[in-house]
């Protein structure tokens, strides 16, 4: 390995690239930054940004000592461009170019290619942090209110990171897609957001918690593919965002978890045993599970869309050129180049839900979409753990591939949760029975009371069992009102 550990915190950047001695890059990111700023003000969380936070920041790419707490206010967060560690004899490990030594540029013939893949992850990050601006307002801790600020911090890390990525290698039009990635808006008419899922509304906690559950596990699927890429500054970077990644997924599963674990002992307290009495339910100030089950539906069907069409030329390729690979892709035993095999990919043929050999090259999106699949699945196992705990009889479960979708396969056909296919007008029918309704918004709404005294939750949500960097219950995670 060599060594690329130091995190050089003497200019305006950290960062562990030697900036310093790139002054092009670092003139281009300096110029970049005011705009960040100006759309961390405007787009980032809304208020609490003379509040002292408690967060992790990047110190290190060390995997045991990386990060270190501090409180501080969140447009001063030292947002840094860090690589994971070079290693000085990795080969490309799949694709038309395997065994041969990875990039340390952008190859001339996968430029567009590159540019593409780069901007497209570059795009969901600030994105996210878009849809989650309100979020604080409502928080139903402190605890969870700083943990949404460190996600949202380190999505915009994520920016800067792909950014560097764009200013480094691409040049001109580079620093053009970078300006992009502060202009385009989630959920905006005119200039929305690249990917389906970043332009939908995250209205209240339980969509947040779903969200970090189901959309960032989908980042994780799509970064440690792409930290597989042969170019190589590529990989690296996706390897150490992977490190922050992980929180991310702790804070949704947890979130869901400490929700489900809050309606099952209010219903246990109360003597409710049915778990489908949404009305009794619903009066003890508690989310019902049957809503759990909604918001998980939709926030798993519109991640499936994020893997792209199940058969994809445009997989493929970027495969074979060696820019992104499959999940794990060197622990996999085959001749990681896929020409000659096959996948098992779901299709509809002749009205009817099957499964289909297609070109394992062609059927990389799917494959990844599979690995996810069962990732979430373990998650869901986990939560009904909690439901299995408390007695109670109900098991949330994923919904079929084929709910609905947008992207794919299943785009132009309605199907139920379990997998069956409907006419519009069963599909209309019984909607408001799968997905969440306004109704269910609505009273989703009406529990999202904020809860800011130090240790104290909101009714409707459990407290964690450890607190975040093994701080005490009564921790104060955000001093609000410091200036
Ligand atoms: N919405 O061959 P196809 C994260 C487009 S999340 C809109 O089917 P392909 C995070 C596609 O772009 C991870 N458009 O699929 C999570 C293409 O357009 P062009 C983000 C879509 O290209 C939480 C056309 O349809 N990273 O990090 O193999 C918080 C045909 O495409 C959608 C990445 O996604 C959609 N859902 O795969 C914060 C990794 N799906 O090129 C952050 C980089 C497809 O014909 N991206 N299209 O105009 C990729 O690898 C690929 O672009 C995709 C699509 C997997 C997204």
């Amino acid at each position: 390995m060599l060594d690329t550990t130091q995190v050089d915190y003497s200019t305006k950047i950290p960062n562990n690239v030697s900036l310093n001695e790139d002054q092009r890059v670092l003139k281009a990111l300096e110029q970049w930054h005011p705009g960040y700023i100006d759309w961390w003000m405007t787009m980032g969380p809304d208020g609490f940004q003379t509040s002292q936070v408690y967060l992790r920041t990047a110190v290190s790419i060390d995997p045991k000592g990386w990060a270190k707490f501090d409180y501080v206010r969140m447009p001063e967060y030292r947002w840094g461009i860090l690589l994971a560690a070079r290693q000085s004899d990795r080969k490309i490990a799949f694709g038309k170019h395997k065994g041969d030594e990875v990039w340390q540029d952008v190859p001339g013939e996968y430029r567009a290619m590159l540019r593409r893949l780069i901007v497209v992850q570059g795009d969901t990050e600030p994105a996210s942090v878009e849809q989650q601006r309100h979020l604080g307002q409502t928080a139903p801790s402190l605890y969870d209110m700083r943990n949404l600020f460190q996600v949202n911090v380190e999505e915009g890390r994520h920016l800067w990171a792909m950014v560097y990525l764009l200013q480094k290698y691409f040049g001109r039009d580079g620093r053009e897609e970078a300006e992009g990635l502060l202009e385009r808006r989630s959920g905006d008419a005119d200039k929305p957001r690249m990917l389906g899922a970043f332009n939908e509304a995250t209205p209240d906690w339980l969509s947040f918690f779903m969200f970090t559950f189901f959309t960032d596990r989908d980042g994780k699927m799509q970064l440690e593919s792409l930290a597989q890429s042969g170019f190589d500054p590529l990989s690296r970077t996706c390897r150490f965002m992977l490190t922050e990644e992980a929180h991310h997924m702790f804070v949704g599963e947890t979130g869901v978890g400490r929700t489900i674990e809050r309606t099952c002992e209010a219903m246990k307290d109360a003597g409710v045993d049915d778990p489908t009495d949404i009305n009794a339910v619903r009066a003890l100030g508690v989310i019902d599970l049957p809503t759990l089950q909604k918001k998980a539906n939709l926030h798993f069907s519109l991640s499936l869309d994020l893997f792209g069409s199940e058969v994809s030329t445009n997989a493929a390729n970027y495969y074979t050129a060696g820019l992104k690979g499959r999940f794990r892709e060197t622990k996999i035993e085959d001749d990681h180049e896929l020409t000659g095999a096959t996948y098992p990919v779901s299709k509809l043929v002749d009205g009817q839900i099957e499964m289909a050999d297609e070109p394992a090259l062609t059927a990389i999106n799917m494959r990844l979409r599979d690995d996810y699949v069962a990732d979430c699945a373990r998650g869901v196992d986990r939560w009904n753990k909690v439901i299995e705990k408390a007695g109670i009889p109900f098991k949330l479960t994923l919904p079929h591939v084929a709910f609905h979708r947008h992207i794919g396969e299943f785009q132009n056909m309605k199907a139920s949760p379990d997998g069956r296919l409907l006419t519009d007008a069963e599909w209309t029918r019984h909607k408001d029975d799968w997905l969440p309704s306004n109704d269910d918004g609505d009273f989703i709404a009406s529990l999202m009371q904020p809860c800011r005294d130090p240790g104290r939750f909101a009714p409707w949500i459990a407290a964690p069992k450890v607190g975040i960097d093994n701080k005490p219950g009564d921790f104060e995670y955000v001093r609000i009102h410091q200036e």
